[in-house]
């Protein structure tokens, strides 16, 4: 096998252009001598038909939109490679899987699901981590989310999971947001949906940064080796960076201040060199394990907990070119959970069996052509020979006069390979069954992993959950909805749904009457078939699962960003130590001022500001940094300076301040409630001091301060 880091690149190059020294042409390649005036009969008189130049320019505009995906239309993604550090050839013969050191070009788009294409990054959702793998052996697609488990388990139910989260079809909203009726509606009738829902409700749902998340795999899938046995795997993205969140209250501000936020951040780390970075790991069940837990392999609404099966990690991704045009790369990307090459096999889970046909399905009405896998970046570096033909947009030029198999008259070609030459052949799991519309009894526990993942959260995150339903159940209009939440709740903690209840100023019905105690809710024909019951795990609380109990191994502040608010007066040294510490740090610090222009400084000089408090706001940094300013005084009149403070304050983050400047955060609402073991408010009587900035960017590792949070869940 060869390095094919660069061969993407390569085979995406020769489709490339840009204008530079060039004249400006129809799509014919006729020189355009006015582009800014159309063909008219006199200056003042109609245009004329005949005006091709015209005609074309506006037709291709008329055209320029396809169909947003379904699901999954906010994106972004960048281009990368794959590296394998631990070869697995014992569980798969997959070529890109073999050697150590061995580099697969990728490109990873990552997305939320419910909201339009131009919708925020920060609405509450799950995240997509698609990633493309271009391999030797052909294109493999490791379609996944951030959150491990999903809403339901049989395909069947996904078009009527998204009717309900979608915006409402009667007056289309709310646009990107599960907090409304009909989502709430559909999920308290499916209690199989309360593992998920305790992932989306927790702040897993509202990533700090694309960056700092993990990716899974949810199915089981089926790794192949070269004698033919297959091994049940779990696959895993572990980022380097460590899992972070922001808070609800700050994700709803960012929102509105940069919708942007995470496609901005992937961007820019990406042209800074700060290189996003994942491990992929798996997690390895032999076959004859099967059967062995008490949950059913086979049901994406359940995972294995890594006490049971350990992650092992296998590879590292590293995303380090952002693509040249969004539209050709990122949107018209097409992933697909059936793109697998030999050595990667699929499960029979029913959710994962439904995907395989989807995907294709959907390509076809938006990229709008069997030919898809043409468009540059859905390309396959392997060689493609088949007798597929013509279709809308076809590119390639088939010659010959056979399009056949078996052919005699093109000598057979192109031919069949042997297994043994890299030809695909499916598992050959042996199937003996009647056919059925019924769900296997194994999948009936629907709340056994929603307590295992409640019990393992900190009270911080436990505190979090709750808010979070409370504000979703809140927005929801219709009583019945609510109450027959907080019994579903109830069945996962009846601790979590009475504090649920108290926010919404109800009260958690008894069990009995919850339509899943009965057994039959009208409504729903499901549980008239399968009565739901709770199965506990095995395992009692998993770390695994809490992000706040997984602290990053080497906290790093790379790529983080620094609010440093300044007035005229500002000490520059002050200024300028911060600012490089950070540099050194790969992280960066912002001049925040009154306006924009520049600051004056107290050694005469002029230091420009990136931002002013009208363009600029907390929730658009890590953490925030008061330098010494003689001016100071007149920062703590400004309402934008203070909101900018105490949101920081609010949202547990890092503020520093220094000399004189420590008055201004004196002057804050939150200045009573600061306690002298909170390590995340740094104030120093000396200016410019090593040591301070030290502690600063120490604090920063630590991402946030929840013990500021009021209000904790015990
Ligand atoms: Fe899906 C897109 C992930 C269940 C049908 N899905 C899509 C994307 C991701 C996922 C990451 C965006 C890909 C991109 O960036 O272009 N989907 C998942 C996961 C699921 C899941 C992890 C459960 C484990 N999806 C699922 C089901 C179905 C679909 C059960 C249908 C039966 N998904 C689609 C789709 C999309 C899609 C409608 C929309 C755009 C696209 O495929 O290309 O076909």
């Amino acid at each position: 096998m060869k390095n094919l880091q660069d061969e993407k690149q390569r085979d995406l190059s020769i489709n490339k252009s840009d204008g530079t020294n060039k004249f400006l042409t129809t799509d014919q390649g006729v020189r355009i001598n006015d582009d800014n005036n159309s063909l008219k009969a006199g200056e003042r008189g109609p245009s004329l038909l005949e005006d091709f130049i015209l005609r074309e320019k506006i037709t291709h505009f008329d055209h320029e939109r396809i169909p947003e995906r379904i699901v999954h239309a906010r994106g972004s993604g960048a281009h990368g490679f794959f590296e394998v550090t631990k070869p697995i050839p014992e569980l798969t013969k997959a070529g890109f899987l073999q050697e150590a050191g061995l580099k697969t070009p990728v490109f990873a788009r990552f997305s939320t699901v419910a909201g339009s294409r131009g919708s925020t990054d920060l609405a509450r959702d799950a995240r997509g981590f698609a990633v493309k793998f271009y391999t030797q052996e052909g294109i493999y697609d490791l379609v996944s989310n951030n959150i491990p488990v999903f809403f339901i388990q049989d395909a069947s139910k996904f078009p009527d999971l998204v009717h309900a989260v979608k915006p409402e079809p009667h007056n289309e909203m709310p646009q990107a947001a599960s907090a409304h009726d009909t989502f709430w509606d559909f999920i308290s009738l499916m209690p199989e949906s309360m593992h998920m829902i305790m992932w989306v409700m927790s702040d897993r749902a509202i990533p700090r940064s694309y960056r700092m998340m993990e990716g899974f795999g949810v199915h089981t899938f089926r790794l192949i080796n070269e004698a033919g046995e297959s091994t049940f795997v779990k696959f895993h993205w572990k980022p380097k960076l460590g899992t972070h969140a922001v808070v609800w209250d700050e994700a709803q501000k960012i929102s509105g201040k940069n919708p942007d936020f995470h496609r901005q951040d992937l961007w820019e780390a990406i042209e800074t060199g700060n290189f996003p970075e994942w491990e992929l790991g798996v997690q390895i069940i032999p076959a004859e394990d099967e059967h062995k837990y008490e949950f059913d392999l086979l049901d994406p609404t359940k995972l294995v907990p890594e006490e049971l099966v350990p992650v092992t990690i296998v590879g590292r991704m590293v995303l380090n070119k952002n693509p040249d045009n969004f539209f050709a790369e990122t949107e018209q990307i097409a992933f697909h959970p059936g793109h697998v090459v030999p050595g990667i096999d699929f499960s029979n889970d029913p959710l994962l069996q439904g995907r395989l046909f989807s995907y294709t399905d959907t390509q076809l009405s938006r990229l709008g052509s069997p030919n898809f896998h043409e468009i540059p970046i859905n390309r396959s570096i392997a060689p493609v020979s088949n007798n597929q033909r013509d279709g809308h947009m076809r590119q390639e030029i088939n010659k010959g006069r056979v399009s056949y198999h078996p052919n005699s008259l093109g000598g057979g070609c192109p031919y069949q390979a042997q297994i043994s030459e890299g030809g695909f052949a499916s598992f050959n799991e042996r199937v003996d069954a009647h056919k059925v519309r019924e769900r296997s009894e194994s999948f009936a526990d629907h709340f056994g992993q929603a307590k295992l993942f409640f019990n393992s959260q900190t009270d911080t995150e436990k505190s979090h959950i709750v808010k979070a339903l409370r504000f979703e159940l809140g927005k929801v209009e219709t009583t019945a909805i609510r109450v027959r939440m907080l019994g579903l709740l109830s069945q996962v903690d009846m601790q979590l749904a009475e504090k649920v209840a108290i926010g919404l100023g109800a009260i958690v019905p008894p069990v009995l009457e919850t339509p899943i105690n009965k057994g039959v809710s009208p409504e729903n024909e499901m549980s008239r078939k399968q009565e739901p019951k709770t199965v506990d795990s095995s395992v009692a609380s998993s770390d695994a699962l809490s992000m706040l109990k997984n602290p990053t191994n080497s906290p790093t502040i790379a790529s983080r960003k620094v609010a440093i608010i300044c007035a005229d007066g500002v000490s520059e040294a002050a200024v300028m130590n911060m600012k490089n510490a950070l540099i050194k740090e790969d992280a960066k610090g912002f001049i925040i001022a009154p306006h924009l222009g520049s600051v004056l400084t107290d050694a005469d000089g002029a230091i420009a500001a990136d931002f002013s408090f009208l363009t600029a706001s907390s929730v658009l940094f890590d953490a925030v940094y008061i330098p010494h300013s003689q001016g100071c005084s007149i920062l703590a009149k400004n309402e934008d300076v203070m909101e900018f403070l105490n949101d920081a304050y609010k949202h547990c983050k890092v503020i520093g301040a220094d000399g004189e400047s420590i008055e201004l955060i004196n002057s804050a609402s939150f200045a009573l409630k600061i306690t002298n073991d909170d390590a995340g408010i740094l104030l120093n009587s000396a200016i410019a001091s090593e040591t301070f900035t030290q502690n600063f960017i120490a604090a920063m590792g630590e991402h946030r301060f929840w013990e500021r949070e009021t209000n904790l869940y015990n």
